[in-house]
């Protein structure tokens, strides 16, 4: 085994160029392997194999950096800079992280997970190495996906206007994770196919390779020919228009190639974009067949590519999905917006009933967020599905487009809470925090499927900037007959004697249980469902508050500005809060992580216990 010898890139170049191919092949094979039963970005992290191998091949890293967009998918960079032992621990808690970390390496320049911010951190670290007077190279690895997202066109756009010294390549697949989207996406796709300059490429290759002396200076010069002259060819070069020098597009699956010209190319000091063509999934049948699903995946079967979970239960997304077409059949102003994630939001199954009313706009929140706003402000009703984490990216928008506008637009806010695997650039724990306080917002959180349906249903109706919350998981499946909604109202579900529980969303399960336990202690507690984060019923909350000496808040999301912190306010005295700390929280299965903080039954049970004599 090659891989067995390589624990950092200095070893990598040891292996002459000829035994690449199967460096790549024995990479790919960890990856299927760790992945089967880890779960994880499987298919952008084979496709990628050969372009990391290059990279690391062609630069010195960690002296050069080497920053990968996203970073779902570096899992061969992992493997490449010593991680290849612990790789089987891929995701779990404790375990190699699914993404770039900066905890885990000297070589991760930075913990990643959001897209379209690579070009734009790799110009900081230009221009201060270049302020420094130092010498290394800057490398960004953008897929043609999240090219799309705005924050990328602020870096090209910067990059092109400072010309320093950077690489950028640009990875394209045609896939983000459905299918791209999006004009620049139909240009780059146009860029790859261009059949005069294909035809002109080849002639040139054929001529280098079968009538000049192997790696002759002439062919060397060929090379830099054709760079030089295919400006001509590329319509539009956008890329050129914006201050770099583009090369390409060259096949991102061959390493030889590659390598060969990222060496020539890195010659050359100068905003240079190097644009590849890769298989998404590559190599391992069941993604390059099924990319979409194999982009994020829970642990499979090799052989077949089968999910090895036991039975499907309903998640909280599969309500959503199932929902908006229900809603959609009633009410034909309703529309729904992605960005990007059809499949993860449940969105899909309304895009394909109702094709002319749906919007993919690419990874690109901020853009949905505004766009609904436009939509409502033009009398339809916008859903925009969207995970918590993500939803970060749209902040201004949601204050200043939709919410200071009084717009009805529907903020359907997915993995909000503990997401699990996917780790600290992911988890949904931030959105109580940055939504409640923005005037004319209601936000809301089911603890089931009815009354998730019911809140849906209320949203529509409210003419408001509504916003739902709820989180990556199974989804009760119903409760007893549901009141109606009514704004900013909580359900009391039980009364009690000794303590009061106040519990948002996901946590009113474990709450109930908490309660059920304490009541073999003797300790009788009240359960009240709050629904509702913003407004909340001063009334009822001070009426709960006069009746029970001891209160408690749970929520899933971080204390600091939380739910609690809200009920808090709105008595004016002090609650015991139950939730996450103000700390990232890092990967590991969603139950075990719950556990940690203790937002489980027992957890409850326990703080409960502490404070109640
Ligand atoms: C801001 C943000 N929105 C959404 C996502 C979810 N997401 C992760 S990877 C991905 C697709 C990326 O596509 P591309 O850059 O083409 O990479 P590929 O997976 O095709 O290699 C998306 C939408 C994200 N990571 N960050």
């Amino acid at each position: 085994m090659l891989l067995e010898k390589i624990n950092s890139p200095a070893d990598l170049k040891k292996l002459p160029l000829s035994q690449l191919p199967l460096l790549a092949q024995e990479i790919r094979q960890r990856i299927i392997e760790v992945v089967s039963s880890s779960g994880g970005h499987i298919a952008s992290s084979l496709g990628a194999v050969e372009l990391i191998i290059a990279l690391h091949y062609c630069l010195n890293a960690p002296q050069d950096k080497i920053i990968f967009d996203v970073g779902h998918q570096a899992y061969a960079h992992k493997i490449l800079t010593g991680r290849n032992k612990n790789f089987s621990t891929l995701r779990q808690f404790g375990g190699i992280s699914g993404f770039p970390s900066r905890d885990e390496s000297e070589y991760d320049c930075f913990t990643t997970g959001h897209s379209s911010n690579a070009v734009s951190l790799a110009m900081g670290l230009v221009c201060a190495r270049d302020y420094n007077l130092e010498q290394y190279r800057v490398a960004a690895v953008i897929g043609d996906g999240s090219l799309s997202g705005g924050p990328c066109f602020e870096g090209l756009n910067n990059a092109g206007h400072l010309k320093k010294d950077v690489l950028i390549v640009l990875n394209t697949n045609e896939l983000s994770i459905a299918p791209n989207v999006g004009a620049i996406s139909t240009y780059l796709n146009k860029l790859i196919s261009l059949p005069v300059y294909n035809r002109f490429k080849a002639s040139l290759e054929s001529f280098a390779t079968q009538r000049l002396p192997r790696g002759s200076r002439l062919v060397k010069l060929a090379n830099k020919f054709e760079e030089g002259l295919k400006g001509l060819f590329v319509p539009g070069m956008l890329f050129e228009e914006l201050g770099f020098r583009y090369f390409g597009p060259f096949d991102g699956n061959d390493v030889e190639l590659l390598i060969n010209r990222l060496k020539n190319i890195l010659t050359i000091r100068a905003p240079l974009l190097v644009h590849v063509i890769t298989k998404k999934g590559k190599g391992y049948l069941p993604s390059e067949n099924e990319p979409v699903k194999f982009h994020g995946i829970s642990p499979f079967e090799i052989e077949t590519g089968d999910a090895l979970a036991a039975k499907k239960i309903e998640t909280y997304t599969d309500v959503f999905g199932k929902e908006m077409v229900s809603l959609g059949a009633k009410r034909k102003e309703l529309v729904a917006i992605t960005a990007a994630m059809p499949e993860g939001t449940g969105l899909d199954k309304f895009r394909d009933a109702y094709p002319k009313r749906f919007f993919d706009v690419g990874i690109a929140e901020a853009h949905a967020v505004s766009f609904a706003a436009g939509l409502a402000r033009s009398g339809l009703v916008p859903v925009v599905a969207v995970y918590s984490t993500f939803l970060q990216r749209a902040y201004d928008q949601i204050v200043e487009d939709v919410c200071l506008q009084n717009l009805a637009v529907v903020l359907a806010v997915d993995r909000a809470g503990i997401v699990g695997e996917d780790g600290i650039t992911h988890q949904g724990i931030f959105d109580i925090a940055f939504l409640r306080h923005i005037p004319n917002l209601v936000l809301m959180a089911p603890k089931d499927a009815d009354e998730f349906r019911a809140m849906l249903e209320f949203a529509l109706n409210l003419k408001k900037p509504v916003a739902i919350r709820y989180p990556r998981s199974a989804c009760p499946a119903a409760s007893s007959p549901i009141p109606g909604i009514e704004l900013g109202k909580p359900e009391i579900i039980k009364k009690g004697k000794d303590f009061a529980i106040i519990a948002l969303g996901s946590m009113v399960e474990q709450a109930a249980q908490a309660i059920m336990i304490l009541e073999k202690s003797d300790l009788k507690g009240a359960l009240i469902n709050a629904r509702f984060v913003k407004p909340l019923d001063k009334t009822i909350l001070q009426g709960i508050a006069r009746e029970y000496k001891y209160v408690f808040t749970i929520e899933e999301g971080v204390l600091d500005a939380g739910f609690g912190s809200a009920v808090e306010e709105v008595l004016e005295k002090t609650v015991t809060r139950i939730g996450l700390p103000s700390e990232f929280v890092v990967h590991g299965k969603r139950n075990l992580l719950l556990e940690k903080y203790g937002l489980t039954a027992n957890g409850i049970v326990n703080k409960i216990k502490e404070v109640v004599h």
